[in-house]
């Protein structure tokens, strides 16, 4: 592993002391609502699968910094900080998580499925590997219409794995569409490490065979992944064709919010965990003298304020209306059981 960002080292290059104090409060936004969101379903009022995004902090505040508006995101499961990066509503999100009327989805995408069409995110999915072909259609759709943007498609190392992720890297890279592969590569696909399960474990080589630009970086260190992000996302808007970009981070939590991590090798979880993202780019805020404790201790108090206010509105949200039941949804009435 690499080090944490350095005073020294650092060319912060076209990122603005703002944007550097707006990755900190994404940063932590994502940790803090996730520790929110861990805390409300041991204590059963959220009723909802839950995937933390711990260790991810830096990388998806990175991916803020490298999206604009236009573009458009396809996440995983672990959606919160993908969500919290395309700037999607905290009210909204965790209303929808809590399955209420108010969420981005009315309550009916729930976590798995998260949807804000407003913030360009358009779905998260379940399925390991499934966001991959979805962005590829949205890219090809930009494509044909003509339209600059970049389509993000986030997923974690084990999606590589899995035929989907192969069949949509061949497609996008003979088409040259605009898609951002990110692989959210925190070592682990559930309880089993990356060595027991892929015969390549350099993922960015993998890429490279499907003629796309790759890289890899060190996603505890925010501001090199955002440059390399932000190339990527241009490259995309100016249709120069696809790009992948192998995050390299590492899990800091169990799989699930409910599981436990007690199979994490303990020396490989300290080293990281020593790497926090959000507590670890503070520190090189203060070091390097771009922002100061005063700052800082605001912005955590902002974001403490939000989450608090975003769990409240979500608990206080009206359920979903029954009568609402088949409006926005494809099923085909006659074929939903009555029961
Ligand atoms: C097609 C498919 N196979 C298996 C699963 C069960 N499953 C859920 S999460 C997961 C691990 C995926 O690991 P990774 O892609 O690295 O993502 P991470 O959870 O680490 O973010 C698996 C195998 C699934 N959801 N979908």
């Amino acid at each position: 592993m690499t080090q944490s960002p350095t005073t020294e080292q650092v060319d912060v290059g076209d990122l603005s002391t703002d944007d550097l104090r707006e990755m900190y409060k994404t940063m932590r936004l994502i940790t803090v609502t996730g520790e929110r969101a861990v805390v409300e379903v041991k204590a059963g009022r959220l009723k909802s699968a839950f995937y933390p995004v711990r260790g991810l902090e830096g990388s998806c505040a990175a991916l803020g910094s490298a999206m604009r508006p236009e573009d458009q995101i396809v996440s995983t499961y672990r959606s919160l900080g993908d969500a919290l990066a395309k700037r999607s509503s905290l009210r909204r999100i965790i209303a929808e998580i809590y399955g209420k009327a108010d969420g981005t989805s009315k309550g009916k995408g729930g976590a798995m499925h998260l949807h804000d069409q407003e913030a360009g995110f358009i779905t998260s999915t379940g399925v390991v590997g499934a966001g991959l072909p979805i962005a590829v259609g949205l890219a090809l759709a930009a494509s044909i219409r003509g339209e600059k943007r970049a389509v993000v498609a986030t997923f974690g190392d084990g999606s590589t794995s899995i035929g989907a992720w192969h069949e949509a890297m061949n497609l996008a890279g003979l088409w040259k569409l605009p898609v951002v592969f990110v692989c959210q590569n925190n070592q682990w696909a559930e309880h089993t490490p990356i060595d027991e399960y892929a015969a390549v474990t350099d993922l960015e080589s993998r890429a490279r065979a499907y003629g796309m630009t790759t890289a890899k970086v060190d996603g505890f260190d925010p501001i090199r992944t955002a440059r390399v992000l932000s190339e990527a996302t241009a490259r995309a808007r100016a249709g120069e064709g696809p790009s992948f970009v192998e995050v390299v981070t590492y899990r800091l939590t169990g799989h699930s919010g409910s599981s436990d991590y007690s199979y994490m090798p303990k020396d490989q979880l300290a080293a990281a965990t020593e790497r926090d993202p959000a507590p670890a780019f503070r520190r090189w805020l203060l070091d390097a003298e771009i922002v100061d404790e005063t700052a800082l201790e605001e912005i955590d108090k902002q974001v403490a304020a939000e989450v608090d206010d975003a769990f409240e509105f979500a608990q206080n949200a009206p359920q979903p209306n029954a009568s609402e039941r088949y409006t926005d949804v494809f099923a085909d009435e006659r074929q939903v059981p009555k029961s």
